[in-house]
């Protein structure tokens, strides 16, 4: 289940399992950002390809190579925000879940957690040329594995305890998996990762406990992703 793919995760990045491997051939993650730090990133191609009107027509295109990232514990909401947004802004809704499954993406059994571990490399390697086009929301409860260049806003939602203690007891998660979807949320565990995966000022977090925070949410991110278009239409 989720909290198990979410332990799981984890420990994969403590233990150091995102090493050099498909990512770092494709420019991706934590190796970007190191590249990123000393001055040779790759991320200005892409604005250059764009300006240069290799799409047509002009602002369509544009649209669709923007990137969004969507995070944030399980129960936070990624799926009804994703799929209500794909569905008003025209943009693609990617559930890396259920990309996984359907792709039997894995790369071993987690048994303490009892789960299919998430093969990261193989996930980069499917989505490689959906986000080459552009126009994706990605949703996966984490971020730090994707390329940096594939996002140009990162957003990780919030849920009050309560709310989403309610809300994962509604799907039979035990008294274990919920203490520690709980505490990943208390300890803002995804947010930290994403503001060390990408730069800050494109990470912003939403509010996500009642309906009208899911309209306001989706008012602020079509905000933006008209406010980028703009400052990417030459
Ligand atoms: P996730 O995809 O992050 O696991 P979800 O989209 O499946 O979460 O939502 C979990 C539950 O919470 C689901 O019953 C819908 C509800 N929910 C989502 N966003 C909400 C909001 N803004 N206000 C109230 N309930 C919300």
């Amino acid at each position: 289940g989720p909290v198990g793919a979410l332990q799981a995760a984890r420990r994969a990045v403590s233990a150091g399992a995102s090493g050099p491997g498909a990512r770092d051939r494709w420019g991706g993650g934590r190796g970007e950002r190191r590249r990123r730090r000393f001055g040779w990133s790759d991320a200005a191609p892409r604005r250059g390809r764009a300006a240069a009107g290799s799409c047509s027509p002009a602002a369509p295109s544009l649209r669709r190579t923007l990137g969004l990232c969507q995070s944030g514990t399980p129960g936070v909401g990624k799926t009804t925000l994703g799929k209500e947004l794909a569905s008003r802004s025209g943009l693609k809704y990617v559930n890396v879940g259920d990309l996984a499954r359907e792709g039997q993406l894995y790369d071993g059994y987690d048994e303490e957690y009892g789960c299919p571990i998430l093969d990261e490399d193989r996930v980069v390697d499917e989505l490689e040329h959906q986000m080459q086009e552009g126009g994706v929301i990605v949703d996966y409860h984490g971020c730090d594995f994707f390329p940096e260049r594939w996002f140009h806003i990162v957003f990780v939602l919030r849920t009050d305890n309560g709310i989403l203690y309610k809300r994962l007891e509604t799907r039979g998660y035990n008294e274990k998996k919920l203490q520690d979807n709980i505490q990943c949320e208390i300890f803002q565990v995804l947010y930290e990762e994403a503001i060390a995966s990408y730069k800050e000022e494109i990470v912003h977090q939403l509010p996500s406990n009642e309906p009208e925070q899911l309209e306001d949410n989706i008012n602020q991110i079509s905000k933006w992703i008209e406010q980028w278009v703009k400052d990417h239409n030459p």
